[in-house]
């Protein structure tokens, strides 16, 4: 059960051969999804061969396969994780009933709801990273985004599959949409604020990467608790994958960082722009900027969304399974951020409303681990500046903060204040052409642009000098396929 079947024209571990009809729905939308890749996936590269990592089961040890892969050739398939036997819903009123196989007839709008979102953020991902490729530090960072695109790829055919599996003829319309909205389109957006964005530069792609995808992981997470068994598994499986796109956020960051303490040092500056670097406060004013449009991912403080999908037991909390409460939630009360003045103070509301919030908690404590990490490496060049996670209030477009203007230390300030200060707090067009300056391609196998330091260890224990991807290619071919 846990292999995946690869002599399939759609790899999958759900017997989709059994199912014929569901197979030939697949199998229709498949070239429509290729013909999406092609047009918006990766530009320029798509007759390269890349060192890619590819899924052969679902268990731990099935994620040692890489091979060189061109990039539309990649197997995109169906991998949930092999199921709980005899499990049961943990939460909400359904809590102790067997998890559902199939849909409950009356959450079937919420579901799909909820699974088109998840859906929608993974291409309108990968649209936003389209042309990073051009301007590469490395090539072994230009292999990492490729896998990091290639899986978000995967990530669509997961809920996809589970729309055309458990929603009928909407939920075969829900595929197509998924693949006609565009990131940033004016007429036809992505449905998440985040995923409108530009990712221009790779400081906004490593930033995305540690921020966004980690939204990712903490959505995913809660609705790896989801009383919908395939919902689930399906989303336990992709928490696996999802785990190396925060790596390359984290870990492209804290490249960065090392770069310019190092320059820093070596300079005795703080004006490392000078020496091709990214100075601190752009790097800060970068994670400013990301880290408040993906807490706007999480929704308002106060949703009776959240509380309505937790009482059917359609999405978790983080960790609900490990948790010692009655997971009803029906007399707890949370702690939420709330404007009072010029002040945000914390105020009991239900825990059942406040579900937004406490998953944003949740996961504002992981970015934080991870910024100390950044601060160590400044820290140990003797270098006494400390990066910080902005307020949650900061340049909210969502819940209770929209309407305001918050300073990163959590004041509520006026407009001329926010006016004369916001060039410190938020990327500048200024600082938005010096990165874009700095983006000029790396090509050669070993080296690394000058603002951002080499990674401790090549992948799947190849020298970092490998060549990750290998950009000959015979002639001809580009025209056809690049
Ligand atoms: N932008 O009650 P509210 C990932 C809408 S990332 C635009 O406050 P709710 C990935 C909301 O839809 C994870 N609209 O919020 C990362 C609602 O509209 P309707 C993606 C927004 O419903 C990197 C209305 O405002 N997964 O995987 O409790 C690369 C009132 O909403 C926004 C999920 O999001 C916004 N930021 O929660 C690749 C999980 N926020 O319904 C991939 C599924 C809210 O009244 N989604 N709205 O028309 C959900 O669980 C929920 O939809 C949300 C919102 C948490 C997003």
């Amino acid at each position: 059960m846990a292999r995946v079947d690869y002599s399939e024209r759609i790899p999958n571990n759900v017997s989709l051969a059994d199912n014929r009809r569901l197979l030939r729905a697949l199998e229709e939308w498949q070239p429509r999804y290729l013909d999406w890749w092609n047009q918006m996936g990766p530009d320029g590269f798509q007759a390269r061969d890349v060192y890619l990592r590819t899924a052969i089961s679902v268990d731990p040890q099935g994620w040692a396969h890489f091979d060189w892969v061109k990039m539309p050739e990649y197997r995109w398939g169906i991998f949930l994780a092999e199921p709980e036997p005899g499990r049961t819903i943990a939460f909400g009123e359904h809590k102790g009933t067997p998890a559902w196989q199939d849909v409950p007839g009356e959450y079937r709008g919420t579901l799909r709801r909820l699974i088109v979102t998840q859906g929608d953020t993974e291409p309108a991902s990968v649209e936003q990273q389209r042309h990073l490729g051009r301007t590469c530090p490395s090539l072994y960072d230009l292999r990492n985004i490729f896998q990091v695109n290639v899986e978000e790829g995967r990530h669509l055919w997961a809920m996809v599959y589970l729309l055309h599996a458990h929603f009928g003829r909407d939920g075969r319309e829900e595929a197509e949409s998924l693949l006609q909205r565009r990131s940033g389109d004016s007429d036809k957006p992505r449905i998440l604020g985040a995923f409108n964005e530009r990712t221009p530069d790779w400081l906004s792609f490593f930033m995305f990467c540690f921020f966004t995808d980690r939204d990712g992981k903490y959505q995913l997470a809660s609705l790896a608790e989801s009383g919908f068994d395939p919902l689930s598994r399906t989303c336990r499986f992709m928490l696996t994958e999802e785990a190396h796109h925060m790596f390359v956020g984290e870990a492209g960051i804290g490249r960065i960082v090392q770069k310019t303490v190092e320059l820093m040092r070596e300079h005795k500056t703080d004006d490392v722009r000078r020496f091709g670097g990214l100075d601190l406060a752009t790097i800060q004013r970068y994670l400013n900027f990301h880290c408040s449009v993906s807490l706007d991912l999480f929704g308002s403080e106060i949703s009776t969304n959240a509380a309505n999908f937790y009482t059917a037991g359609l999405k978790g909390r983080f960790e609900e399974t490990k948790k010692t409460d009655d997971h009803l939630l029906r007399e707890a009360t949370y702690p939420v951020a709330r404007p009072a003045g010029d002040a945000i103070t914390l105020v009991e509301e239900p825990a059942l409303t406040a579900l937004n919030e406490r998953l944003r908690d949740d996961y504002v404590a992981d970015c934080q681990r991870g910024v100390d990490r950044w601060n160590a490496v400044i820290k140990k060049h003797g270098i006494d500046v400390e990066l910080k996670l902005p307020h949650r209030g900061f340049h909210r477009a969502i819940g209770n903060c929209a309407e305001l203007r918050v300073s990163p230390d959590g004041r509520v300030v006026g407009q001329a204040e926010w006016d004369a200060r916001k060039h410190e707090w938020l990327p500048t067009p200024d600082d938005q052409a010096y990165v874009a300056s700095l983006m000029v391609p790396v090509v050669e196998p070993g080296k690394f642009a000058g603002w951002i330091a080499p990674p401790a260890r090549g992948i799947n224990s190849q020298p970092v000098e490998f060549e990750y991807v290998k950009l000959s290619v015979r002639a001809g071919e580009e025209g056809r396929r690049g």
